[in-house]
């Protein structure tokens, strides 16, 4: 249940974010499926984290693909299936717009693998968790593009006929190096850390925010309601991101 906004609150609590954000040259996003929700895409938390009563956390693992992976492609397939019908919502093209502002100084990390963000124009993107648009073959390792379009039940590489997985980083798995270690270096030196979305308990993607506060960032929060990060945070902004970060950007 989500707690009824506040509007003075709200007000009160985007006057102080808007002070801490204005000044800063280096800014951080890290975003959650919170973000997409707005644009019809179901959060992993939000449905108690089921899936046709499997628990996520037991379909995004290599031990699932390994031993039932028409299920676990079921489960990206439908996915896949609903990118083709979704939007970004405000909440992605206002952080298109701060990027448009900050130009270099701006990097989005992202736990999101709907691709929502380059569909708003962002530019900067560290997809933390791959991407459900792109797959991966398990023989070869040869990664290809393939939009949202439908795919065979079990898709197989055309180069060596191997099982082919979704791009993205299962439970258990570690997450693309290079990657990792641009949002660390993003997040250590920016100034202001802003945490949009996200239920903050999947590492080690929720590090980064004691990561931002280690490194003396100001940290502010947009969720609809409390999560793991909101007592570590210097402002919590308790509202939809698709109203709220609008709010915020139209007050630097
Ligand atoms: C690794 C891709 C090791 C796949 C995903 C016990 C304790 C601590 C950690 C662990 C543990 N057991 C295992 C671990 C490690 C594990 C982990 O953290 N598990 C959690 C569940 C405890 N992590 C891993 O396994 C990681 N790998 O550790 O590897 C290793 C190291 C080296 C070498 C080899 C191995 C890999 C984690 C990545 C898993 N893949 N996704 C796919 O998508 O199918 S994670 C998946 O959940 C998503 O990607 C997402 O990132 C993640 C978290 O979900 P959120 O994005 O936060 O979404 P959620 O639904 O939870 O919350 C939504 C939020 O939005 C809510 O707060 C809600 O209030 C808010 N909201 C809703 N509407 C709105 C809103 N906010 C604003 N506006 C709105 N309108
Ligand atoms: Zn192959």
């Amino acid at each position: 249940m989500h707690h009824p906004v506040d509007a003075n609150a709200l007000n009160e609590a985007l006057d102080q974010a808007a002070e801490l954000l204005r000044p800063a040259r280096k800014v951080a996003v890290l975003t959650g499926a919170g973000i997409s929700a707005e644009s019809g895409l179901a959060t992993f938390r939000g449905s108690n984290g089921l899936w046709e009563g499997h628990r996520i956390e037991e379909v995004a693992t290599p031990e699932a693909f390994r031993r039932d992976p028409v299920l676990v492609w079921r489960f990206y397939h439908l996915r896949r299936a609903n990118l083709a019908t979704v939007q970004p919502n405000p909440g992605h093209h206002a952080l298109a717009a701060l990027e448009q502002r900050l130009g270099a100084g701006f990097t989005l990390v992202t736990q999101n693998v709907d691709g929502l963000h380059q569909a708003a124009g962002s530019k900067n993107i560290l997809e933390v968790h791959g991407a459900i648009r792109r797959v991966k073959c398990s023989g070869c390792l040869r990664v290809t593009d393939r939009g949202v379009a439908a795919l065979p039940e079990m898709p197989r590489c055309a180069e060596c006929d191997a099982l082919e997985r979704p791009d993205v980083v299962w439970f258990g798995e570690a997450l693309p190096e290079a990657i990792w270690e641009q949002a660390v270096k993003a997040v250590l030196s920016c100034e202001c850390f802003l945490v949009v979305g996200t239920s903050a308990v999947v590492y080690p993607a929720a590090g980064l925010i004691d990561l931002a506060r280690t490194g003396g960032s100001a940290v502010i929060e947009v969720n609809v309601e409390r999560s793991a990060a909101s007592a570590q945070v210097d402002v919590l902004l308790l509202g939809p991101s698709g109203t709220v970060l609008p709010e915020l950007v139209k007050r630097l």
